[in-house]
């Protein structure tokens, strides 16, 4: 009961993707999401040539020693692309091991403890019209929750705003640009400050109070500018607002925190329970935004929701296009499973990547669910995954009217 082979699998359907894909002496195969959009070598490479010669001849029933082995191991601590690779690892020994089962990998959590995962859909427009068109695009999807990201007038293409999407055409917004260098947005946080009410009293006008309405401030704001936009925001009656200042400064929230009752939700660039661990215990935010992908693995984002639970903390992991499929499924598993569970974010992959990676969870009425294939449900072709080379590409950079660089 042993691994045969660890490989390491970049392909770039659109979008790049990394993927850990761990075989055992009897043929069982389990599959890792290890993707870093815009850094996805660094993370392919810790893998290739660090992690792989570990785990050959490992017993891969060992998932909780293995993290161990390879966190504590290490000796370097988290970080994005250190944690991306344990989570590759840590999905492929969970997947492995449902397989082995012959059982969906939500009844290795604890088994279901709901009909489906609520999922929220990205609405965006550059103009009010273009924005309403957008969220109808979404309800007639079946989405039961939205997103709502908006253009500022005077600032060119801004975070999250896609180009105007037709009917019945998926919301495709794919920041990282496959060109030389980063593409560069320009920024204003007053006139942002000044826009974003106007559009949700627009929204809200026209849609009504019950859909529920989500916010990305994408890391910008400090935190009395996020405090005037969560009350500015209070009378729309937010699911969340979103990443309101940047992360690494846990004690920011208690401003916001102390300053507003709209929820908040924060974590995408977090790779530790340890960045959380005031924001927990203190309760300065609703809902925990990690990706399995970039947390350490289905082990750590486990240990670290029933942390929050305590709390009343729940989850909203993130789901954008640069999570694999792999990686969405490992979501959709834990959600389904997690008495805490809150949102979960459904941006839908393009065809190509569906083509790479065929899945098995299902979207109906609103609602995600994995599925009951064995495993985590999703399998990985590889002749569909060589018509797509590696292309490098990057994640803009922002900067303010006068030039200087600012949170993107
Ligand atoms: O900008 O995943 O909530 N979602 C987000 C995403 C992130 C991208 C970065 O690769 O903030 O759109
Ligand atoms: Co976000």
């Amino acid at each position: 009961m042993t691994i045969r082979s660890a490989e390491v699998l970049v392909t770039s359907p659109g979008r790049n993707f990394v993927t850990l894909r761990l075989t055992t002496e009897e043929g069982v195969t389990g599959l890792g999401d290890a993707t870093l959009n815009g850094r996805e070598l660094a993370a392919a490479s810790y893998l290739r040539d660090h992690v792989a010669p570990l785990l050959i001849g490992r017993d891969e029933g060992q998932i909780e020693d293995t993290w161990q082995y390879l966190y504590r191991g290490a000796y370097w601590r988290r970080g994005p692309v250190t944690m991306a690779a344990i989570a590759a690892v840590d999905m492929a020994l969970w997947d492995i091991k449902a397989k082995t089962a012959g059982i969906p990998l939500y009844q290795l959590l604890g088994g279901r403890s709901r009909r489906g995962c609520l999922a929220y859909g990205h609405a965006s427009g550059s103009t009010t019209d273009a924005l309403f068109s957008s969220i109808r695009n979404h309800l007639e999807q079946g989405y039961g929750a939205i997103r709502v990201q908006t253009g500022v007038p005077g600032l060119g293409q801004v975070y999250g705003v896609a180009s105007d999407q037709q009917a019945g055409q998926r919301y495709d917004y794919e920041p990282a640009k496959r060109q030389a260098l980063p593409a560069e947005e320009s920024w204003d946080t007053r006139a942002y400050l000044r826009h974003v009410p106007t559009v949700f009293e627009a929204v809200r006008a026209e849609f009504g109070p019950e859909l529920p309405l989500l916010h990305d401030g994408h890391h910008r704001m400090t935190p009395n500018e996020a405090a005037i936009l969560g009350k500015s925001l209070e009378p729309y009656d937010l699911f969340w607002l979103e990443d309101c200042t940047p992360g690494e400064n846990q004690e920011a929230l208690r401003r916001v925190r102390s300053q507003t009752t709209t929820p908040l939700a924060i974590g995408e660039v977090f790779n530790s329970v340890f960045d959380y661990q005031t924001l927990i215990t203190e309760q300065l935010i609703d809902y925990v935004r990690s990706a399995v992908t970039h947390t350490g693995g289905i082990t750590a984002l486990k240990k670290l929701m029933d942390f929050a639970a305590i709390y009343g903390i729940r989850s909203g992991f993130h789901g954008p296009t640069d999570i694999s499929p792999v990686g969405q499924a490992a979501h959709l598993h834990l959600g389904i499973a997690l008495h805490n569970f809150g949102i979960q974010e459904y941006m839908q992959h393009s065809t190509d990547t569906l083509e790479v990676f065929r899945t098995s969870y299902t979207f109906t009425d609103g609602l995600l669910d994995p599925g009951e294939n064995p495993g985590l449900g999703v399998e990985y072709d590889d002749n569909a995954a060589a018509a797509f080379d590696y292309t490098p590409a990057y994640l803009p950079v922002n900067r303010r009217l006068d030039g200087t660089v600012h949170d993107w």
